[in-house]
């Protein structure tokens, strides 16, 4: 009797201490494991006439035309971006050592988008791409005109056949999505709210480096072809191709297990900054 009333108490216990070190309102944090650059478009981090800062490697993505940064109210998870389609986005300056243009073996975008209006043309959320040579690209994107979305890898002479390997429907109107795409080198899948929706294989291998441009909200040559109309908020990208439980894991996620902390920040507008100087 004495060993069984235990054997209830130490998983009380235990559960009254995760309850204890986990207040409700604690941050959820994203998966660090290949975390290249994560863009949470929170106010803190973005000034919206110049640019937004990624809050893992410090990293900005140069303002283009007029996007609107959104009270929390209308986002995901704290602010976040509102393009309209005609000529904005976000172009993303690397680094030294680059951070962007290098060897890719492996890849994961993620994003939660919210499309208000379709155009008869493609568009591209987020795109590492190599524009305008265009012998390199990794997409997440919707097509209006042959009613399409997916991740749309091309590399080494291979790419996704869109008729077949993607998604053969509108992307979803006026509603949050997370959409998350991965590609190992060879096996190419798309998540949309936490659910492999389709995956295909593209035996391209890595995506070497050379002219790789990182653009949200449109391709990165900044011709607004593929400019989106609607909202994204938390965008991550990854060096390795997550697994779905990793992508289900980070679909609750609404930060890093480590917060920023301001003076982080402070260091990080200290040091753009000085680069502009
Ligand atoms: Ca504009
Ligand atoms: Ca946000
Ligand atoms: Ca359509
Ligand atoms: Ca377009």
């Amino acid at each position: 009797m004495q060993n069984r009333k235990l054997s209830y108490a130490i998983p009380i216990l235990f559960l009254l201490l995760i309850a204890l070190t986990h207040p409700a309102d604690a941050v959820v944090g994203a998966i660090e494991d290949g975390l290249v650059a994560y863009w949470s478009f929170d106010k803190d981090t973005v000034r919206i006439a110049e640019q937004a800062e990624d809050i893992f490697s410090g990293l900005s993505a140069m303002v283009k035309g007029d996007p609107e940064l959104v009270p929390a109210a209308d986002c995901k998870v704290g602010e976040c971006i509102l393009f309209d389609g005609v000529d904005d986005n976000l172009l993303v300056e690397d680094s030294n050592p680059p951070k962007i243009d290098r060897d890719w073996d492996e890849i994961t975008l993620e994003c939660w988008v919210k499309i208000n209006a379709l155009d008869d043309s493609w568009n591209r959320i987020i795109s590492l791409d190599d524009q305008p040579t265009n012998s390199k690209v990794v997409t997440l994107y919707y097509d209006d005109d042959d009613n399409r979305h997916g991740f749309f890898i091309k590399v080494g002479n291979q790419a996704t056949q869109a008729a077949q390997h993607l998604i053969q429907e509108d992307i979803p109107l006026g509603e949050w999505l997370h959409l998350v795409g991965t590609y190992d080198g060879s096996a190419v899948n798309y998540y949309v709210n936490g659910k492999l929706a389709i995956k295909h294989t593209v035996a391209g291998g890595k995506i070497a480096k050379g002219g790789l441009k990182l653009c949200i909200g449109d391709r990165s040559d900044g011709v607004n072809a593929d400019a989106i109309q609607g909202y994204v908020d938390e965008f991550r990208i990854y060096d390795r191709a997550l697994t779905a439980g990793e992508v289900q894991k980070n679909m609750k996620a609404t930060g890093l297990d480590v917060s920023p902390t301001s003076n982080h920040l402070s260091v990080t507008w200290a040091q753009i900054k000085a680069r502009r100087k």
